[in-house]
């Protein structure tokens, strides 16, 4: 392995690696499809934890000295024709591999492959390394694929309720154990015990921390994971799971719809506070509807709430730290 090209990712540059990302994911329908294209460069190097500590990850990055771990989040239109470049920087084989779509490449150590697919039924996917499973995802190696239906902007599938704004909500829980021994090319031996949890892998700072509020760092108000809307700007969140816990997400100030549990339409939809969230690459839809919070009175239209997990641990960093997990807000504004 060659050390000197890991990168020490601080939240600094970090803050650079997210310049440009917009807080609402828009989307425009198209009355044709069209060709969409990605390159992916394979990286590895050091993310900075909340507790000080350097833990290792592979990514699939946007540039060959960056480290993005999830991945960029992608949304296609069904039937558009994917076009994914995927350079391996790295002196390991990896593996291209998007759910739900029969597309699953090697690309060898040092080498490039550009893999082309149609983008299939309307939904959220993973994209990730489904190779040496799970630890190839599991080191940082996964993202999201939103495929959009035909013609719509504002629909999860042909049918649904219909949303305004969409994010992605991807949860990860990371064993610095495990890490390090698939950074040294070995197979993890000890039982998983994960002492991070990330959401678009950041984490939450509690008032008065360092990185408490700065949106590079603190996950709660990470443009990419934090609710903004007015009463009526219903919003949709693609929730995927990268990590092996299991999960139970909580949105307070309104419940959720709940639109698909793994991939699949769930033929009522219930109104949820919290929702059960799969270990190992579970996913769900849900739209938060920015009504009037139900319950106060007077009535309100401002605030803000919390979406936690409710897993005590998902909550903590480094064994311990509480409201350093994997957590954001929700504005009403
Ligand atoms: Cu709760």
């Amino acid at each position: 392995m060659r050390r000197r090209n890991f990168l020490k990712i601080s939240s600094g540059a970090l803050a650079s690696a997210l310049t440009g990302a917009s807080s609402y994911l828009l989307w425009q329908p198209r009355a044709h499809a069209e060709t969409i294209s990605k390159t992916f460069y394979i990286t590895h190097g050091y993310i900075t934890q909340p507790d000080g500590v350097n833990v290792y990850f592979r990514g699939f990055s946007n540039s060959s000295n960056s480290l993005n771990v999830p991945g960029d989040a992608l949304i296609v239109q069904q039937g558009d024709t994917v076009r994914i470049t995927v350079i391996n920087t790295l002196g390991t084989d990896h593996r291209f591999t998007v759910q739900g779509h029969g597309v699953s490449t090697t690309v060898r150590a040092g080498e490039q492959r550009t893999i082309s697919f149609t983008a299939g039924n309307p939904g959220t996917y993973f994209y990730y390394d489904s190779s040496n499973a799970p630890y190839n995802r599991l080191v940082g190696l996964h993202g999201g694929l939103a495929v959009m239906p035909r013609f719509s902007s504002n629909r999860v599938y042909d049918g649904s309720p219909t949303f305004k704004y969409q994010k992605f909500w991807l949860f990860h829980d990371i064993d610095p154990v495990w890490h390090a021994r698939i950074r040294d090319r070995r197979t993890p031996s000890t039982r998983y015990s994960p002492r991070y949890f990330t959401l678009n892998g950041l984490s939450g700072r509690p008032p008065g921390a360092p990185g408490a509020m700065d949106p590079a760092v603190d996950s709660m108000v990470d443009p990419r994971s934090a609710l903004h809307g007015h009463i009526g700007d219903r919003t949709l969140m693609r929730v995927m799971n990268a990590g092996l816990c299991q999960q139970s997400v909580h949105c307070h100030g309104n419940h959720v719809e709940w639109l698909t549990d793994n991939g699949k339409i769930l033929p009522d939809i219930w109104s949820k506070d919290c929702v059960y969230l799969e270990g190992n690459m579970g996913r769900c839809d849900l739209i938060y509807p920015f009504d009037y919070p139900p319950d106060a009175y007077p009535r309100v239209s401002r605030g803000a709430y919390p979406m936690h997990l409710h897993t005590e641990m998902s909550q903590t960093a480094g064994g311990g730290l509480y409201m350093f997990g994997a957590i954001t807000d929700i504005y009403f504004e």
